[in-house]
């Protein structure tokens, strides 16, 4: 709380500092997408997608261009990923990681709890499944949006970004109604841009899928087996991956972020109507990133930066700078950034590292390199250049130069230059492994053939069909 209002004053002139009664504390407004790309609006650095809100709140705050979710047990990737930042703590660490489904027994060291201690108001409305339960039931309001149903306004997938909008708009209407002098805690968790991809028709409208630009990374087929070829998400399309099918895939996905974005820019100027624009700190992130084509990819289930783990992450606000951060940083460091908002104790045992020195210019980084994992069969670790991913089931090894292919095209691990950093990244791989009780091995005593075929019939093939009728059925909810 100090440093807020340290950063609040800093801005002021200082004749308007002495005659100032001192600021409240700041309302924190938290928009988390679902699977919405670290590159998921026009400000981000796709100049294809229609996303005039998220512009905006990009060029008045601080963007965060390298932030992640740190790794998956599982295929449904946001479960953990929603725990890590509701409990502060590494995928390995949260309560309940082996088993997938986390149910931390110390609910008092949840973030709603944590700002609730603070004196705030906590108010939450999201999706249903692949969540975290145990810390949405610490918010004081907790609406979860169950959609489900075809062509109904009320339930479907469609109207979902607008129905979050409604409540939140509600929500703010009735705190000025009542006069609420408490600050707000809302955190919003719409179910988009994640598959089915059925946003309102006219948001369909405005993407050509022939138009629609491939990505540099784009690929029929992964050139190699990464362990999880197969898994739901990667069965949206079949295999070969057309530029057809890659282009409808992005059309729907941009259909849907520009839906959620209309819908975020009517909170936004509920927040202004209600008077509470100028006092409330503004986050806008999603739980993981998406393939949509890259590598012959179209899941989260992956560790490119076009992939599962890189996610968005804007600050606007009070007392918060504009400006681009590079710095390495994890979803769950929104823990203490949000407890030190607030004027919040930050639990014992949260992981992640506050981002208020990075927004007060104290710092320009919080971690030197920063570490990935999905399941026992991809890690991955990067500083501000390098990148090494491992695949220990095949023993493959990929190593990028991210400064001059950012789309991770040209593999240079058997370049003998780069042996010493490869060596160098894989020695901080252990140590990060080692450091967040990550023990899968590194290594496998007899690796798997890493050539990989696309299933062709049977079980596998029926599953691949009907993934794909259904998500050509847009509305129908087919997450696992
Ligand atoms: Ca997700």
């Amino acid at each position: 709380m100090r440093l807020f209002l340290a950063l609040l004053c800093a801005q002021l002139p200082l004749a308007e500092l002495h005659a100032a009664e001192p600021p409240a504390r700041p309302n924190i407004l938290h928009i988390h997408a679902d699977d919405h790309r670290s590159d998921g609006a026009r400000a981000l650095g796709n100049p294809v997608v229609v996303t005039p809100n998220i512009d905006a709140l990009a060029e008045r705050g601080m963007v965060f261009t390298h932030c992640y979710t740190m790794g998956s047990m599982v295929g449904a990737v946001c479960t953990p990923s929603r725990t890590m930042m509701l409990t502060g703590r590494s995928w390995q660490r949260i309560p309940g990681a082996k088993g997938a489904t986390p149910n931390a027994a110390e609910p008092a060291t949840f973030l709603p709890r944590v700002i609730a201690a603070a004196g705030y108001q906590t108010w939450h409305m999201g999706k249903q499944g692949n969540g975290f339960p145990a810390g949405l039931k610490e918010f004081q309001t907790s609406i979860i949006d169950d959609a489900k149903t075809l062509n109904d306004p009320l339930t479907d997938r469609a109207h979902c970004s607008q129905r979050l909008a409604d409540q939140t708009i509600g929500f703010l209407k009735s705190r000025a109604a009542n006069k609420e002098n408490k600050p707000f805690y809302i955190y919003i968790a719409p179910p988009v841009p994640h598959d089915p991809r059925s946003a309102e028709p006219q948001f369909h409208k405005l993407y050509d899928p022939s138009k629609i630009p491939l990505s540099p990374a784009f690929l029929p087929q992964h050139p190699f087996d990464n362990g999880e070829m197969s898994v739901r998400d990667e069965m949206l399309a079949p295999w070969p991956r057309t530029e057809a099918d890659t282009k409808q895939q992005n059309a729907d996905y941009y259909s849907c972020v520009t839906g959620l974005d209309h819908h975020i820019g009517r909170i936004l100027a509920e927040l202004k109507a209600s008077g509470q624009w100028d006092n409330t700190i503004i986050i806008f992130s999603g739980d993981n990133g998406l393939s949509l084509g890259e590598h012959g990819l179209f899941g989260k289930q992956n560790l490119y930066e076009f992939g599962g783990m890189h996610v968005p992450l804007i600050i606007a606000g009070p007392g918060i700078p504009k400006g681009k951060s590079e710095a390495l940083v994890y979803l769950m460091d929104l823990f203490p950034t949000f407890a030190e908002f607030a004027g919040g104790k930050t639990p014992e045992g949260v992981e992640g590292k506050s981002l208020v020195p990075i927004l007060s210019g104290q710092v320009t980084k919080v971690r030197d390199v920063l570490y990935t994992g999905y399941r026992n069969c991809q890690r991955a670790i990067r500083d501000d250049r390098w990148k090494l991913i491992h695949y220990p089931l095949v023993d493959r090894t990929q190593f990028f130069d991210l400064q001059n292919d950012p789309h991770e095209l040209k593999n240079l691990a058997d370049q003998p230059a780069h042996a010493a950093k490869i060596a160098e990244l894989t020695a901080l791989l252990t140590k990060e492994m080692a450091a967040r009780g990550d023990n899968y091995p590194l290594t496998v005593a007899n690796p798997q053939p890493a050539e990989w075929t696309p299933p062709t019939g049977g079980k596998k093939s029926e599953r691949q069909a009907k993934a794909k009728s259904n998500a050509a059925a847009k509305g129908k909810t087919i997450e696992r």
